[in-house]
């Protein structure tokens, strides 16, 4: 197979030492930062990238290298995180993906236009929506213009030799600026394949060579600078040409940093990968891992006499306009085949920019087709590589493209393939069952609920159908279920993405019985406010007829309530007429189990490894309700799913407040037997003596006054934190004796949160 390793392989000239492994392309970018060992990595969690975190997580619990790894609160932070680095003069380095990387992208621009270098890696993923976790470039598309230069990597040996050329590039006293390195997410980010790399990291380091001096940074303390003063017009323009011309220097820098790195790699990336192209008459031109696959039916092209030839850039910023031309002078026919639309711009982005270098060659006699192809992760097959070579061909043939533009692998629907309900669609009265009564007292302005006894509500029906996703002892929709027995009447449902959204929604079946909305991540508090004054405002002007008992609930995990604290803060000084109920389960699951904020400290997570320098998270857990109670909103509360009664008198009360003053706010606490490496049948048990240990108590906060609805102590039934944490894999190690300083800490913490609590309790006036 004519893989790039192969070719390059077989340049004889590897001067250092090299080893052999069958690794990833995201083991692969872990890797090259380790050899490099950047000061600092800030980042957030988003599928494909998060594993280049996790590994560096591990490699670091195992004392490979000394990069200052920041788990940020969201992907705007870790730009932040690395903007703030790179201008203190540091080597920095970061990873991300889709959303991710547009939730960041008002920060790139804001780095290259200073001038600060970094490295950055781009496992590129279909932008939401709908929600596609898989690879595309659309993300890739929205980095064009953003003045970072843009090396790709079609391999995972490619993810490797380009995370060492970029930072050489970046630090280059001719270019000091910010590179991306993209790659293919899941085919490249995940497929293992054969690779080489430097056995000593000092090869690495002495390749990329020592930060360079004399530029200005903020860890110069006799040289104090301003970084990032505004500016005028008539400035700003000269800032924007400089800028122009350091990225088309970046180009030549990067042929001759690619030769240099040749010289001890025996691996050579020149600025376009050519293949068959000497003397092609039709082309591909397509970027990174779908080039891959075309090459193999150049080879069977060429076998019966076709002249066909396949072009992949190694860098897209700039744009090697100079070479593509060179290339295509004597090809009669090229498709450009694009993972990304330009919606509405006849054809993607990088389709133009071929046509225009093509310009600027009068003699250029090329016709150009493009296909938009592989969107989502749709698979490219070698026969699809051949249906392109069949339409340029043709294109050759005719002299002139049927279509010139156009999707590739597209199918018309099916009206006969329709879906019928499973279930007849729920609403009003179903979910009444007037067995909940919430009044007022008239003194206290308190509320009082009555709820029958639980059997009574079991005729209730759920929210959910069943047949979704959850793993077997998820904690979440026990949980969830039971919180929705004490609300009543209809509810318009919002979840941000996390696992509860993933395994109830999978197009095209939902587990939703009532509306249900999803939105992105980081802004569900703030949708749902749109939803709730859009529905407010309809009924008052008479054009929609909604129920009294209509209630709002957006619900999150404590993932979402750090990427989202802003817009659910925002939300509550608003005092939106709805519920936020947050599901914390101590980690980003959906994504594969990372830290989040609520993570408790010592608990192990995969961005929050144990090994030789590690042992779990860091740092404390978030005390969310405590923060959403200091916004003054009417209601907050805490819960689970082991004290029922408490739970569903409490969604009662939130229900009511959501009605009739303003936001709501709970926090459910539930167990995640996957990754908290916890039986499924102990869920109850685990929820139970978090409670007991203090570490969650069950409290509300009602007008500003806290009351705790359980208190252990008064019971007799509080247990050490220990009882808690032996039943969970994820923390079994915190009562080794090595790390009893740690377990002593997460108690006096545990310990002092409660007694401020208790506090509160006792003195309504806290
Ligand atoms: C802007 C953005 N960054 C990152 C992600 C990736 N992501 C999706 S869900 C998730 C974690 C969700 O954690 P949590 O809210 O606790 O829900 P859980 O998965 O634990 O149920 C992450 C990091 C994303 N979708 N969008
Ligand atoms: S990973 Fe955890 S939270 Fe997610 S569905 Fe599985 S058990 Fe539930
Ligand atoms: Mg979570």
């Amino acid at each position: 197979m004519a893989t790039l390793e192969d070719r390059l392989n077989n340049v004889n000239n590897k001067k250092f030492e090299q080893a052999t492994t069958f690794e990833s392309g995201n083991e692969m970018a872990a890797m090259a930062a380790a050899q490099i060992n950047y000061h600092v990595m800030g980042y957030f969690p988003i599928t494909p990238s998060t594993e280049v975190a996790q590994y560096l997580d591990l490699m670091k619990s195992q004392g490979l290298h000394d990069i200052e790894l920041i788990a940020a609160d969201g992907e705007h932070g870790s730009a932040g995180i690395c903007f703030g680095a790179a201008a203190t003069g540091a080597r920095v380095f970061n990873a991300t993906s889709a959303n991710g990387f547009l939730y960041m992208l008002e920060q790139l621009p804001a780095q290259s236009g200073v001038r600060l270098p970094m490295v950055m890696n781009l496992v590129t993923r279909a932008v939401s929506g709908p929600l596609d976790i898989r690879g595309d470039h659309s993300d890739l598309y929205y980095a064009l213009n953003t003045g970072w230069v843009i090396l790709t990597a079609r391999t995972p040996q490619a993810v490797y030799d380009m995370n060492i050329i970029a930072l050489k590039l970046a630090e280059h006293k001719d270019v000091r600026l910010p590179v991306i390195v993209a790659y293919d997410g899941f085919f490249t980010s995940h497929q293992k394949r054969k690779v080489e790399y430097f056995k000593d990291r000092k090869v690495v380091q002495d390749y990329v060579g020592e930060v360079p001096k004399g530029y200005p940074v903020a860890c110069d303390k006799n040289n104090p600078v301003t970084i990032g003063a505004h500016m005028n017009g008539d400035d700003l323009i000269n800032n924007n040409f400089q800028q122009s011309e350091a990225i088309y220097r970046a180009g030549q820098v990067f042929e001759e940093l690619q030769k240099e790195y040749a010289e001890i790699s025996g691996r050579e990336y020149k600025t376009l990968d050519l293949y068959g192209m000497e003397d092609a008459e039709v082309a591909l031109f397509l970027l990174n891992s779908a080039a891959e696959s075309a090459k193999d039916v150049v080879d069977k092209l060429r076998a019966k006499g076709i002249k066909a030839g396949v072009i992949s850039p190694n860098i897209i910023r700039p744009f090697p306009a100079k070479e593509i031309r060179e290339a295509l002078k004597n090809v009669k026919a090229l498709l450009v085949g694009e993972r990304a639309d330009s919606y509405g711009g006849n054809g993607p982005n990088l389709t133009h920019e071929v046509k225009s270098a093509l310009q600027e060659d009068k003699e250029n006699q090329t016709i150009v087709l493009s296909r938009v192809f592989g969107v989502g992760g749709k698979d490219f097959y070698a026969d699809d590589a051949e249906k392109f070579f069949e339409m340029t061909i043709d294109a050759m043939e005719k002299g002139f493209a049927e279509k010139s533009f156009d999707y590739f692998g597209h199918v018309p629907g099916n009206p006969e393939n329709k879906l019928k309900p499973v279930i007849e669609p729920m609403h009003g009265n179903t979910f009444n069952s007037g067995l909940i009564k919430v009044t007022q007292d008239e003194e206290t302005k308190k509320l009082n609920v009555k709820i029958p006894p639980l059997r009574n509500l079991t005729g209730k029906p759920k929210r959910f159908a069943s047949g979704h996703g959850a793993c077997p002892g998820c904690g979440i929709f026990p949980g969830l279920e039971l919180f929705f027995k004490g609300i009543e009447g209809d509810a318009v449902i919002l979840l941000q993405t996390g696992c509860a959204y993933v395994v109830t929604t999978g197009y095209p079946y939902s587990s939703h019985k009532q509306t249900f909305i999803h939105n992105l991540f980081q802004s569900g508090a703030a949708t749902l406010s749109g939803t709730v004054e859009a529905f407010f405002e309809m009924k008052r002007r008479g054009e929609i007829e909604i129920s009294d008992d209509f209630t709002f609930v957006m619900i999150t995990g404590d993932g979402g309530m750090d990427i989202g604290m802003g817009s659910a803060i925002g939300t509550a000084l608003r005092n939106h007429k709805m519920i936020i109920l947050e599901y914390d389960n101590e980690g980003y699951m959906n994504t594969g189990s990372q830290m989040s904020y609520s993570t408790p400290l010592g608990h192990m997570t995969s961005t929050t490894t144990i090994g030789k320098t590690k042992q779990g998270k860091p740092f404390h857990h978030k005390d969310t309700a405590q923060i959403m109670a200091s916004t003054h909103i009417p209601y907050v509360f805490t819960g689970t799913e082991a004290f029922p009664q408490d739970l569903i008198k409490k969604a009662a009360k939130a229900q009511w407040y959501a009605q009739n003053v303003g936001l709501a706010y709970g926090k459910l606490l539930i167990t995640c037997p996957l990754n908290w490496k916890s039986e499924d049948r102990l869920g109850e048990k685990i929820m139970k003596s978090a409670v007991d240990s203090c570490f969650f108590p069950l409290y509300e906060v009602e007008q500003g006054e806290t009351t705790l609805t359980y208190d252990p102590e008064a019971k007799n039934k509080r247990v050490e934190l220990a009882e808690w944490l032996k039943m969970m894999g994820k923390t079994k190690h915190l009562l080794k004796e090595s790390n009893a300083p740690m377990l002593k800490e997460f108690e006096d913490e545990v310990q002092r949160r409660w007694r401020i609590l208790k506090a509160k309790h006792e003195t309504p006036f806290l």
